[in-house]
């Protein structure tokens, strides 16, 4: 059986993520609290043009105060409201580790008494019910994320519990649990459906994991495979019910594909309808299958998984092809500039992909981890903390995003909040917990995953190994373990040859090492001792990547990429209709690291040419043209993909024209 890391048992210590770690607990935990007591003074923005988002405020606090009964008035905001809360406190949770804080303790432990009071007490908790709704409780699955608010509490309890201690958090998951587990299930009497937003399975998980209670594991895995038996059940929920009333205006049109309850779970095998969704579905499937050896549901997941990796994502590591319910499309339908690749989805893929390591460790897996990671995830928030993407764009254009009602989503600069505030505290979440993607240890072996800078123990055998990692990385490909060990032992070390790297070296103690590569990790087994140490070398060039023919909006296109991180050129770079750049046939690229460009990145310049737009096109849309087209010499600079709007507003692409 494979073991995560504890995460209290990690330290990262390297400067690209530290940066990122300390600017969610300096800026973006306290930032958020306030949003949350609604105490900024911000402009909450809509995701998109639709007259129902609510951005007049947060109230996400003052709802948990009028469930409890400590005030009074209505539930405002969307009816996931709860879920803000709930994922701020399980950011605050892990930024906890390793850095007390008294005063966020005492504000958390004040909120977890808060929820404690909007708990009904048969253990229900959910504040747009219980203010506003409570005939209508668990009888509007479709659109009520019930379920999927419980499953976000589930998920900050397991994290509080495990970081402080604290039992009241576990308690009150606990209370929620039961009576989750006393409405539904397969027994008579109780309601044979799920929820409508995927969530509620991976809190469950969790909860088992820190409490044990086998009957929380037993619960998640009859959400799973209740899902899609009866694909009508969320409808006719609908139907049953006497009030006709929306919660969520619109959300009833949406096909069965948008829920992925078109088919059961084990008979899907394609990525369909809501990315976050189906994400979340992926991500419970594949911790069950871990959790409980689940043959049939990992071969489920993986059949997923190749489809959404080898055909639906982008290079960026994004997914989610249109804004129409944010959902997937089809097989190679990857348009740049109308995409939606939400945050959280790229966060949930980070998810999925880390939860198929536990079961195998292949490095397709920890590829896609990385790529996500260090391109669509990252993109979400701005280098000052306080800004965010809800959508991340490979392509964009002021012009068009304001006039095209169609690319309204498509924001050019970040937003201080969004009526839908689901992406930002998704992302801090993530990056507070870091340290638990790196490491997994399975089978007498220390699979490396990611690489970051970092001190770890791990049990292996019973026997502790303190590892300290060295690197550079991203900005260069030298990789240090030291290992110190309280006995030598045979295990072994693997790290992942990223699928960026054609060339590496490997060196045991200063010399050239033995090593077998397996599923695409440098392993080596011997006995290891305190003191040893492995350098890892991996090149990164600079490389240009062409995207499958099928993706019909790459043709012609690469895309730059450098280590993990995915390139793009900025108008305030390259000046305006980057459309017109091209791709010289044999491009050279020069890298080069400006510490004062965008926080501190590495920069790539290469020689192109840009059309030249002559006067005699004015007045004409379209030509006979017999004349070769004229350009003109430049020198483009790209800049990494995560850092794009963070100076001007302006356009910005990834894949660029090239003479092939
Ligand atoms: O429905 C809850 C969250 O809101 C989803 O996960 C996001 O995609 C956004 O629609
Ligand atoms: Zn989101």
């Amino acid at each position: 059986m494979q073991n995560e890391i504890n995460i209290k048992d990690i330290i990262i210590t390297d400067d690209f993520w530290s940066k990122y770690i300390r600017l969610v607990k300096d800026e973006m935990i306290p930032y958020q609290w306030n949003v949350l007591n609604d105490e900024a003074n911000i402009k909450i923005d809509a995701e998109r043009d639709d007259e129902n988002i609510p951005i007049e405020k947060s109230h996400a606090i003052e709802n948990f105060k009028i469930a409890a009964g400590l005030k009074s008035g209505h539930h405002y905001g969307y009816v996931f409201q709860d879920s803000d809360v709930y994922k701020w406190l399980e950011a605050v949770s892990y930024s906890l580790i390793n850095d007390s804080n008294s005063e966020l303790e005492n504000i958390a432990d004040g909120v977890i008494d808060l929820i404690g009071l909007a708990q009904q007490k048969d253990g229900y908790l959910d504040t747009y019910f219980t203010i506003d709704d409570k005939e209508r409780m668990f009888k509007r699955l479709l659109e009520s994320h019930e379920l999927y608010c419980a499953g976000h509490f589930m998920e900050a309890a397991a994290a509080y519990y495990s970081v402080t201690g604290k039992r009241k958090i576990i308690d009150i998951a606990c209370n929620l649990a039961d009576c989750i587990n006393r409405y539904f299930g397969p027994e008579e009497g109780k309601i044979h459906g799920y929820d409508g937003h995927e969530e509620v399975e991976i809190g469950l998980a969790k909860l088992y994991s820190v409490t044990k209670d086998k009957k929380y594991l037993e619960l998640s895995k009859y959400f799973l495979y209740e899902r899609g038996k009866d694909s009508n059940f969320l409808k006719d929920q609908l139907k049953d019910d006497n009030n006709k009333t929306f919660i969520l205006p619109g959300m009833g049109k949406l096909p069965q594909k948008y829920f992925q309850v078109h088919q059961p779970i084990l008979k899907q095998e394609t990525a369909e309808g809501h990315s976050v969704r189906l994400m979340y579905m992926c991500t419970a499937m594949a911790d069950i299958a871990y959790l409980t050896n689940d043959k049939e549901m990992l071969e489920a997941c993986t059949k997923l998984w190749n489809n959404i990796t080898s055909k639906r994502m982008y290079i960026t590591g994004g997914i989610g092809s249109t804004v129409i319910g944010e959902a997937f499309t089809f097989d190679y339908d990857l348009p740049n500039d109308t995409m939606y690749c939400e945050t959280c989805a790229s966060v949930g893929l980070i998810f999925f992909a880390f939860n198929m390591l536990k079961n195998e460790p292949l490095s397709l897996y920890g590829n896609v981890m990385e790529r996500s990671l260090y391109n669509s995830t990252i993109s979400g928030m701005a280098l000052d903390g306080k800004h965010f993407f809800y959508v991340n764009p490979l392509e964009v254009d002021p012009v068009a995003s304001k006039n095209d009602p169609g690319k309204s989503h498509v924001k050019v600069t970040r937003s201080e909040w969004f009526g839908c505030a689901c992406c930002p505290p998704n992302l801090a979440r993530t990056l507070t917990s870091l340290g638990k993607y790196i490491y997994t240890n399975l089978n007498n072996t220390i699979y490396t995953h990611l690489y970051m800078s970092n001190e770890v123990d791990i049990l292996i055998n019973n026997n502790k190994v303190s590892i300290k990692q060295e690197t550079n990385y991203p900005w260069a490909g030298d990789i240090k373990f030291s290992l110190n060990i309280e006995k030598s032992s045979n295990f072994s070390m693997a790290f992942r040859i990223p699928d960026w790297c054609y060339s590496y070296s490997v060196k045991v103690n200063d010399e050239k090492a033995e090593y077998k590569i397996v599923n695409g990790y440098i392993s080596i087994l011997r006995e290891w001792n305190t003191f040893d140490t492995i350098e890892i070398q991996l090149d990164m060039e600079i490389q240009e990547i062409v995207a499958n023919p099928n993706i019909k909006d790459d043709l012609g296109k690469v895309a730059i990429q450098r280590g993990p991180f995915i390139y793009c050129l900025e108008q305030v770079d390259n000046g305006e209709n980057l459309h017109l750049i091209k791709l010289l046939k044999s491009s050279r690229y020069e890298y080069e690291f400006d510490s004062k460009l965008l926080g501190g990145v590495g920069k790539i310049k290469s020689k192109a040419k840009k059309l030249i737009i002559d006067d005699s096109w004015e007045g004409q849309l379209y030509r006979s043209d017999k004349k070769s087209p004229i350009y003109e010499a430049c020198e483009i600079t790209f800049v990494p993909y995560y850092s794009w709007a963070n100076r001007s507003v302006g356009e910005m692409r990834v894949f660029i024209n090239k003479d092939l």
